[in-house]
């Protein structure tokens, strides 16, 4: 039984050797690793390569697929990352498993904006992000019970978040990049407010909780959370940055085209490559 999966219960490995979700065996990621969540937006980045015929593609079963070639002479992975934390906690698990020395990696989403006056497309780095999660038990007659909780901050590492500021401002126009407090979500509806007749949410003054418990409060998505966290648990291995295209403004209802987030797409990619092949690592050999 379990045929193909070695016995080790704590990070179980095929017998190829590639771990368990995204098939990935050492040698197969670099050091500098770029996250995404949806499978078309890796393959138009992905042709941003230095030379796109030469790009190692590993699919799995799972739906990850992790692309890895050169940008400017640097090796680079992208990884199809899917929606939630419990994706990316597989990805920054297994991704990092193999790869000697440090990594630096960064988030590529999209996202709700918060803030009313930011417009759709406006792209947001996050300096820090806090998780919100439902309250499975919360008894709408205790009138001290919350429905949902919000997490601290965790912080993006320093230095490869403003190197990814920087270079996304120098790439578009200025008002265009905002950083912010990302606030990573549980679930897509509930967890964001979307509130509806279908099901008993409780949700309908989440984002007012949300802007009371944090005044900076400026995107949801749902993965930044994860990923920023396991690199602060990371003993120092992993550094960690991310930033999200604005899809829609939840204040203002205000919504981007597919084509001029696809072409947002390209450019923010541009600045995140530079900033993942620029980033000092300082890892023995240079990679
Ligand atoms: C929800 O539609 C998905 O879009 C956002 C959210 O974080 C969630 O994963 O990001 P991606 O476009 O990167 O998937």
């Amino acid at each position: 039984q379990n045929a193909g999966v070695l016995i080790n219960p704590n990070f179980p490995l095929l017998e190829s050797g590639a771990t368990m979700h995204l098939g990935v065996k050492a040698g197969d990621v670099a050091n500098r690793i770029l996250s995404v969540g949806d499978a078309g937006r890796a393959e138009r980045i992905a042709r941003l390569f230095d030379s796109p015929e030469s790009t190692k593609i590993v699919k799995s079963e799972r739906m990850f697929t992790t692309y890895t070639g050169t940008y400017k002479g640097v090796p680079i992975s992208i990884i199809v990352t899917g929606m939630g934390i419990a994706m990316m906690d597989f990805v920054v698990r297994e991704s990092t498993f193999y790869v000697q020395g440090n990594v630096a990696m960064i988030r590529l989403g999209t996202t709700g904006l918060l803030k009313p006056s930011w417009p759709a497309g406006t792209i947001v780095v996050a300096k820090q992000a806090r998780f919100v999660q439902q309250n499975y038990d919360y008894c709408p007659s205790n009138s001290n019970d919350e429905p949902y909780r919000l997490t601290n901050p965790v912080d993006a590492d320093a230095s490869l978040k403003d190197l990814l500021y920087s270079k996304l401002s120098s790439k578009l126009s200025n008002e265009k990049v905002r950083e912010g407090v990302n606030i990573t979500t549980e679930t897509f509806y509930a967890a964001q407010g979307r509130a509806g007749d279908l099901f008993e949410d409780y949700n309908e003054r989440l984002i007012q909780f949300v802007e009371e418990n944090e005044s900076e409060a400026s995107n949801f998505e749902m993965e930044t959370f994860k990923l920023l966290q396991l690199a602060d648990k990371s003993k120092g291995k992993i550094k960690a940055a991310a930033c999200a295209i604005g899809l829609i403004n939840r204040a203002t209802g205000e919504t981007l085209p597919y084509q001029s987030l696809h072409e947002l797409e390209v450019v923010s990619s541009e600045a995140i490559l530079s900033t993942l092949a620029e980033f000092s690592l300082d890892n023995p050999i240079s990679n």
